[in-house]
């Protein structure tokens, strides 16, 4: 069974999300988020990095989210919740996929571990403010995308989706402003799915 090391909030989430739409079943182990056990001999025997989370399947250890799901889409997805390889509908979904995670999440990540390591008034504005503009690059991108769909690749819900949902979920609140009309209609339908909650929950 697919085993996931998770703490609540992170890129776990997108895992726990998929195996619900797909109907797979999984395991979560907790892990303990604090710097002191992410930095610990045992964490980075499970993730070289030090961060979460973390999937096993048998001798398969994997440390990046999204190959994550892309590696339960290929190998126990059926053919669920991604176009058919090689199209140009999944080169699109590969697109936003990616997107997702190294373009739309990083700097929401950057503020959050800029907070972290500079917690209050140590804070520095034009650090958070510069990401916060970037954060509203990517929301502007994705509100032109989803003219006219109900979902980023049109009318079919993906792991695409997932992926941007995870990443909105840690937007929402470090940006000033709110989601624009299209992202927040996009944003209330897919959050109220019940992966998304059982995910959140987990
Ligand atoms: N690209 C990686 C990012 C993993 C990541 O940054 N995880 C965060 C939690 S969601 C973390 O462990 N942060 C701690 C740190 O970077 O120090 C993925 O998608 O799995």
């Amino acid at each position: 069974m697919l085993k996931l090391y998770h703490s609540k909030g992170t890129r776990g989430f997108r895992v726990i999300w998929l195996c619900e739409e797909l109907g797979i079943e999984y395991e979560v182990e907790t892990v303990d988020f604090s710097k002191e056990y992410r930095l610990s001999p045992e964490w980075l025997k499970i993730n070289p990095l030090g961060k979460v989370p973390s999937l096993k399947d048998g001798p398969l250890l994997m440390s990046e989210s999204c190959a994550m799901m892309q590696y339960i889409l290929d190998r126990y997805g059926n053919g669920h919740l991604q176009p058919k390889a090689g199209t140009v509908e999944h080169a699109y979904f590969l697109q936003w996929l990616w997107f997702s995670e190294a373009t739309f999440s990083r700097p929401v990540g950057e503020i959050v571990n800029h907070r972290r390591e500079f917690p209050g008034e140590n804070e520095i504005p034009e650090i958070v403010g510069e990401m916060q503009s970037r954060i509203s690059k990517c929301i502007i991108a994705l509100d032109m995308a989803l003219e006219g769909k109900p979902f980023i690749l049109g009318a079919d819900f993906t792991a695409a989706d997932i992926s941007l949902g995870y990443t909105l979920s840690i937007a929402e609140n470090r940006i000033p402003e709110p989601f624009p009309k299209r992202v927040a209609n996009y944003w209330n339908s897919i959050s109220s799915r019940k992966g998304f909650l059982v995910a959140k929950a987990a």
